[in-house]
């Protein structure tokens, strides 16, 4: 595939709601499309940084410019590129899985809408339709919490998860099961906020059924998430220490979690998440989807990855409603508690030109002829 030429675009989109987790509030999404221009097609990537490095060591700023300045010289001075080649032609560089999996994902989008060929079957989707959950974040009040959750679960989401931090734990939950029972799966999540001391803190969550726990400890911290297992009947899941295949069959060799949650973003784009994916089902371990408040562009990469068959629980890929007044795609609608998997070539989404245009701060053209 000869790559024309790659365009960098900035979009700021308003959430419906402030997102509030264990690290800080998100209220706008600054997002950075890739769009990768070839003869026959062209493909689109969302880098899923967020504006400050605060849920890992990447932020938007950051991405765009190590796209700019090292990645796309590199690819552009690669005798052939294939999306199978992207991750080989960057590995000099370190780090930056975030900024990797947006043009690897992009590269994905040209060369299998050229070929006719859907992001799910490439990837090896079995369901043409995914149950789906929503990730609630922290909230002014518990009161304001319940009606948030009732919302959802009116909506028929399939299971619930909140964000959790220390003082915004236990009430939390105890709150949601006394108001909505035993059935709905609920699950917590705490973005790295606790440490191995605070498992007695941890430990008062085991009562209330939860599905998971989901990254209490730091992302370095895989012995103390072993230890912490031991001290817990809830399952750990991890989410922030899981940058690869072999960070995934390590953590499960060590006792460190009995779940995973596969961000195709974090371990630096689709194709080492279907590794991710793999590794796991040999393991016995259930994955499901993560999210990171991705416009339609990553919703529908995500959407097609959870159709993967260990991909046993509910993701954090909720409708485009859920985040959006407007989405830039063809929105994601919930049908029936789950979301169906774009059928079309690559994405199968495309952005509306005219939305695009509106929601764009800038762009940037660079030209590999
Ligand atoms: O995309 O629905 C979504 C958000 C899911 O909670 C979510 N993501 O740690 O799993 C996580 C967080 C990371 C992003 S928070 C700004
Ligand atoms: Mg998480």
């Amino acid at each position: 595939m000869k790559i024309s030429g790659v365009e960098l675009r900035r979009l700021s989109m308003t959430l419906r709601s402030p997102f509030e987790t264990s690290f800080g509030v998100v209220t706008e999404r600054d997002i950075l499309l890739v769009r990768v221009v070839t003869e026959e097609a062209e493909g689109w990537g969302e880098c899923a940084a967020m504006s400050e490095p605060v849920y890992s060591s990447e932020h938007i700023n950051g991405a765009q410019d190590v796209i700019r300045r090292f990645f796309l010289p590199r690819l552009a001075a690669a005798p052939h590129v294939t999306s199978a080649l992207v991750a080989q032609i960057l590995a000099p560089f370190k780090g930056h899985p975030i900024a990797k999996a947006a043009v690897e994902a992009a590269v994905l989008d040209a060369e299998l809408r050229a070929a006719g060929t859907s992001f799910g079957d490439h990837l090896g989707a079995v369901r043409s339709w995914v149950p789906v959950g929503v990730s609630v974040g922290i909230m002014p009040s518990v009161a304001e919490l319940v009606d948030t959750v009732g919302g959802y679960l009116d909506q028929g989401y399939r299971r619930i998860k909140l964000k959790i931090k220390p003082g915004w734990d236990v009430e939390p939950v105890r709150a949601v099961r006394e108001r909505f029972g035993e059935a709905p799966l609920l699950q917590v999540d705490a973005n790295t906020a606790y440490t191995l001391g605070d498992a007695q803190r941890l430990a008062a969550l085991d009562p209330f059924d939860l599905l998971l726990i989901e990254q209490p400890l730091p992302e370095d911290d895989i012995g103390g998430h072993a230890a912490l297992a031991r001290l817990l009947h809830t399952p750990i899941c991890l989410d922030e220490s899981i940058v690869s295949a072999r960070s995934a069959a390590e953590a499960i060799a060590l006792g460190a979690c009995r779940i995973v949650n596969i961000k195709p973003a974090r371990v630096g784009g689709y194709l080492e998440a279907r590794r991710v994916h793999d590794v796991c089902a040999a393991n016995g371990v259930p994955v499901w989807c993560g999210g990171m408040l991705e416009t339609g562009i990553g919703r529908a990469a995500n959407v097609a990855l959870a159709a993967l068959p260990n991909f046993t629980l509910p993701g954090d890929i909720s409708a485009s409603e859920r985040y959006f007044e407007r989405d830039i795609t063809e929105p994601f609608v919930l049908r029936d508690g789950g979301l169906d998997v774009p059928q079309g070539p690559g994405l199968g989404v495309t952005p509306d030109p005219v939305l695009l245009d509106e929601f764009t701060t800038a762009t940037d053209w660079i030209d590999f002829r």
